[in-house]
């Protein structure tokens, strides 16, 4: 069912504790936590804690949690000190724009100069 939780989905584990991670913040619905290949000085994800596989079912299927995300990503620049030299969130969605893991999760990336178009 949507939003369920699923035994294969790492994001899932990270939400349960079950996979470690670096967690900066968490709301009732989401985590967020650093990315563990870095694109910039600040790379934090942020996801639902429940399963969607990419950001527009996300929004289809619970759009206060789709957001949340967005809060809880200009929270973490706010954190993260970059709101005053800029930020990006990037929403990867499906594997030919680059989406590697297949549960929902905005990118939040600063901390150096953006290029654009992005690659
Ligand atoms: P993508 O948009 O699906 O490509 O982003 C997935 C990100 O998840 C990618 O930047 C990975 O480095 C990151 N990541 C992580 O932080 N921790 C993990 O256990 C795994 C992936 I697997």
């Amino acid at each position: 069912m949507a939003g369920e939780p699923q035994t294969d989905c790492l994001f899932c584990k990270i939400v349960t504790g079950d996979i470690p991670a670096t967690i900066v913040r968490e709301s009732a619905t989401t985590v967020a936590f650093r990315d563990i290949n870095p694109q910039a000085p600040t790379h934090v994800l942020v996801i639902p804690k429940a399963h969607y596989p990419d950001a527009a079912a996300l929004a289809a299927g619970d759009p206060q949690a789709a957001a949340d995300v967005l809060r809880e990503a200009g929270l973490v620049a706010a954190d993260e000190k970059i709101t005053e030299t800029g930020y990006r969130i990037v929403l990867n969605t499906g594997a030919g724009a680059g989406q590697t893991v297949f549960h929902a999760h905005a990118h939040v990336l600063g901390g150096r100069g953006m290029q654009w178009p992005p690659g």
